[in-house]
């Protein structure tokens, strides 16, 4: 993409309405324009890493053998009638009337939905294990909207739901969440902590969130400091197999990692005292096992083996996709701006031409947006007639982890710059040895 032809509505100032640096960031980098309080547009820059983000997610979910579908945002409230939840959910669900009269409601979860999925075209065990999820868009009607899209009143979730003829096999479903959503965030360059929490309205007793550590997040963690050091890596897991997963969740969940509302001083008494720690993260997921909760009242059932008819264990399983825009840039930023993980960056590298209007200035980032073009890498060139130093201010706020940088004087040694945004070390080289570089980093992402 080249600048000059792209949507990119920098901000110089600070904008006065943001109080952290996530939200500050994504306004100043032309990312995201609020149209109401906590609802927003994604601008192009904003879109591209929503949109990597989303499809990291994807494939590690259509890794662990859950199935991708869509549902709408807009939902009949008689199925929440059935659950009971209509009621409950307070003045956070919106609640439309249609022309009909009908009430509608525009869904801030899909369990009720989901379950009526279910029961209208499964009915045996034969079916199962089944898990359905989709990325979708949400809406909770927040008191305090705040921090951007941290939280938002529209927001985008991945959210999904196991059903399973026994309780062992809707624990191996939750298991198994959790170590697709260790291994996603992982991607991102997020270290996000299981721990043990409280489910409010989704129901269940058996649930852990995901938290990132942020002295800006929302929630108040306790935390046995040696959790931060668990990493799931390259390892080959099959999902398939229980006793595996079980092992992997046991390991990441053994340390004392609790929220405020699950906390317990006498039992965190027991951490070393060098490893117990307090601290503030920012909740990226949540995950459920609630049993029959919902498929009870709503008669999700199927037909077992001995030919009994049973209502099916569910659980449900939540990802903030637009919420870890913000997270990640809380984890991952300087003064100067964002740090995008490679796994989420909007373009693998920008390209900064200094002498823009040099002939072979002109002609050698050309030749280079070609080049990685070739090797599926989309550059970002930043082809204004602007001065370096405005165009590095720029790369350096939009935060892409490599840039290359082009000039007449180095181009007439055969040289360009490869610069990490993340140390600020500058390297020379050929154009050939950046190309390689590069698209060697980028190898398997
Ligand atoms: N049905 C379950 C799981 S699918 C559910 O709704 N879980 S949740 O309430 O925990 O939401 C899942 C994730 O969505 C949260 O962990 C959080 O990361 C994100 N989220 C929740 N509320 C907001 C909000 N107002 N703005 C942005 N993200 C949010």
């Amino acid at each position: 993409m080249r600048l000059s032809r792209y949507f990119l509505p920098v901000l110089k100032e600070n904008p006065a309405e943001a109080q952290i640096v996530s939200h500050r960031y994504m306004l100043r980098a032309g990312m995201i324009k609020q149209q109401a309080a906590g609802i927003y547009s994604w601008l192009p820059m904003g879109f591209r890493v929503l949109r990597r983000i989303e499809e990291i997610v994807h494939q590690e979910q259509i890794r662990a053998g859950h199935i991708p579908l869509l549902m709408p945002t807009l939902q009949p409230a008689d199925l929440w009638r059935e659950s009971g939840r209509y009621d409950d959910y307070g003045e956070e669900m919106l609640r439309i009337r249609d022309r009909h009269g009908r009430d509608m409601l525009y869904g801030p979860t899909n369990e009720e939905m989901i379950t009526d999925i279910f029961r209208a075209h499964v009915g045996s065990y034969k079916d199962l294990p089944l898990t359905l999820y989709h990325v979708q868009w949400k809406f909770r009607d927040e008191i305090r909207p705040r921090f951007g899209v941290m939280r938002g009143r529209e927001f985008l979730m991945k959210d999904g739901y196991n059903f399973d003829v026994t309780k062992e096999d809707a624990l191996h479903a939750y298991n198994r969440h959790m170590v697709s959503y260790l291994r996603t965030y992982e991607r991102m360059g997020l270290t996000a902590i299981p721990m043990r929490a409280a489910s409010g309205p989704i129901g269940g007793d058996n649930t852990h969130e995901f938290l990132v550590l942020a002295s800006t997040g929302e929630s108040e963690v306790f935390y046995d400091d040696r959790v931060t050091d668990l990493k799931l890596g390259a390892r080959d897991i099959d999902y398939d197999d229980k006793g595996q997963v079980a092992k992997v969740c046991e390991e990441f969940t053994t340390l004392y990692a609790r929220t405020d509302e699950t906390h317990d001083e006498a039992v965190f008494a027991n951490v070393p005292e060098a490893h117990r720690k307090v601290g503030r993260g920012i909740e990226v997921g949540q995950i459920f096992y609630f049993g029959t909760k919902y498929s009870e009242p709503m008669g999700a059932t199927v037909v077992t083996p001995d030919g009994t008819r049973v209502p099916v264990h569910m659980g449900s399983h939540g990802i903030g996709v637009s919420r870890l825009l913000g997270a990640i840039i809380e984890a991952s930023h300087d003064d100067k701006g964002i740090i995008w993980p490679e796994g989420v960056t909007p373009f693998p590298v920008g390209i900064v031409n200094l002498k823009q209007g040099d002939g072979a200035a002109d002609a050698a980032c050309d030749a280079l947006y070609a080049a990685l073009r070739a090797k599926g890498l989309e550059a970002l060139y930043d082809d204004r007639d602007e001065r370096a130093g405005a165009k590095f201010a720029t790369m350096d706020l939009i935060g892409l982890p490599w840039r290359i940088t082009v000039g007449p004087r180095g181009l007439a040694a055969g040289k360009v710059e490869l610069t990490s945004r993340a140390t600020g070390t500058s390297e020379e080289m050929s154009p050939e040895a950046a190309i390689d570089r590069v698209a060697q980093i980028y190898a398997g992402r």
